[in-house]
């Protein structure tokens, strides 16, 4: 068992990001039993769950003209474009049934403002509207979080980030993730997570 300042965080462990969903990211239920098992080791676990209205901003389906995958430019940045994912109240946003939920003490929604997406569980994409995490992880004198989950290079990658610009030790269990690796961004957001300091484990 981990110190209790240590926090488990299991990014968006979905139906649509697993085979045969929406937005499915290769392999992305291969992780499962491992996040299963390292909740065993974690007195703080915390799940989060991508959590979209169904005109949300990152659809390319409200975007005349435009297709999955693209590049748009928002107030707050570009920002990707993805097919309809994590709808709230559909099946592809439930947590996939092989998921243990039972551990977690906290579910974080996030992306759930029509106007502006959340990969971080800790900001949204204009990185700095809270999701309420670091309030949450403060309060129960957390200083270190793993990551694991979906996808590495987008909602993991910027968590991490977050995490260790907001003074955590953060580390990224990779075998316990996989990633879209969209244009690149496998690669580029690995050496960004070194770059900050985030440890990256197997
Ligand atoms: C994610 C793209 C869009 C993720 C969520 O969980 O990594 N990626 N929404
Ligand atoms: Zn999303």
């Amino acid at each position: 068992m981990r110190a209790a300042t240590e926090a488990l965080i299991v990014i968006d462990v979905q139906n649509d990001f697993c085979p045969g969903g929406a937005l499915a990211v290769a392999e992305g239920d291969k992780i499962i039993n491992r996040i299963n098992g390292l909740m065993d080791d974690f007195v703080v676990t915390v799940l989060t769950q991508d959590w979209h209205p169904a005109n949300h901003s990152s659809f390319a389906s409200n975007h005349a003209g435009k297709a999955p995958f693209e590049t748009l430019t928002m107030s707050y940045g570009p920002q990707t474009l993805w097919p309809d994912h994590c709808i709230q109240g559909t099946a592809g946003a439930e947590f996939h049934p092989d998921l243990r939920t039972d551990p977690a003490q906290l579910v974080i929604r996030k992306g759930f403002r029509p106007a502006i997406d959340s990969y971080s569980a800790f900001f949204e994409n204009d990185r700095s509207t809270t999701t309420g995490l670091d309030g949450y992880l403060r309060a129960r004198g957390v200083t270190g979080v793993t990551f694991v989950g979906l996808a590495t290079d987008f909602c993991v990658a910027y968590s991490a980030l977050d995490a260790a610009r907001l003074g955590y030790r953060a580390t990224v269990l990779l075998g316990a993730c996989r990633g879209i690796d969209l244009g690149g961004s496998m690669a580029a957001m690995t050496a960004q997570m070194r770059a900050a300091g985030v440890a990256l484990e197997d």
